[in-house]
């Protein structure tokens, strides 16, 4: 496996739309980053069958099987450091982590939230913003720290907010730009990390 290719493990817990679309920057030559692992916290997630399909490792940590948070994070980061990774990202993922889980990926653990931040931390974005009387909306790749939703922004996609829109149409609008802005936040992290190692 190449050796010099920044090594990602990407987390989800559902569909993984935003894997995919990572996966697929990759295939395509526009983002040169090696996935080692898929990992989900929930048994029977759709993105687990098409990780398998491209040939990924994947694998499923299960919250439910776990007493606790601390103990799921433990078990969760001794799965992911198999893997040596560069970068981990939650694409999709909906358990919050602890701070001994964040910190022990302080700089390289990434998010994608469907706002734009600082706006709209936490569930439930797009109706949020739509009640808020947004005229814009968005998503946002943010580095992750031990308060939720509230690392630096790396980068950030927007989009309008039309009379009609329902939570769905919205997010349906915000989805197409987080599946360009995920691709493009993590070539800028790995761009810069190179930068700064130069
Ligand atoms: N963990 C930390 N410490 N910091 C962040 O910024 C995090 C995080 C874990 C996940 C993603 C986040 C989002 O983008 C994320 C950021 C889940 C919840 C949540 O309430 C909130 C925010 C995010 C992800 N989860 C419930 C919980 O009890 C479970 C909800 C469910 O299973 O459907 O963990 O929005
Ligand atoms: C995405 O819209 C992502 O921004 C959001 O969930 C969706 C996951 O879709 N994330 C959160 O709300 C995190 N709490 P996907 O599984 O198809 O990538």
């Amino acid at each position: 496996m190449a050796a010099n290719k920044t090594n990602v493990v990407i987390l989800i817990s559902g569909r993984g739309s935003n894997m995919k679309s990572i996966v697929n920057a990759i295939n395509a030559g526009s983002l040169d980053v090696n996935v080692a692992a898929v990992i989900s916290n929930r048994p029977g997630a759709a993105g687990i069958e098409f990780a398998q399909k491209q040939g990924i490792q994947s694998l499923v940590v299960d919250h439910k099987n776990f007493d606790s948070r601390e103990q799921f994070d433990q078990t969760l980061a001794k799965e992911i450091d198999q893997f040596s990774p560069d970068i981990v990202v939650l694409a999709g993922f909906m358990r919050i982590l602890t701070p001994e889980f964040v910190n022990h990926y302080a700089g390289k653990l990434i998010n994608i939230h469907p706002s734009l931040l600082p706006k709209f931390k936490g569930l439930n974005t797009h109706q949020r913003a739509i009640d808020a009387g947004e005229k814009e909306h968005g998503a946002s790749v943010h580095l992750v720290t031990p308060e939720l939703d509230n690392g630096p922004v790396i980068l950030q996609a927007r989009v309008p907010v039309l009379q009609d829109d329902d939570a769905s149409t919205l997010a349906a609008r915000v989805l197409e730009q987080e599946h360009q802005l995920y691709p493009d936040a993590i070539n800028k992290l790995v761009t810069e990390k190179l930068t700064q190692t130069a």
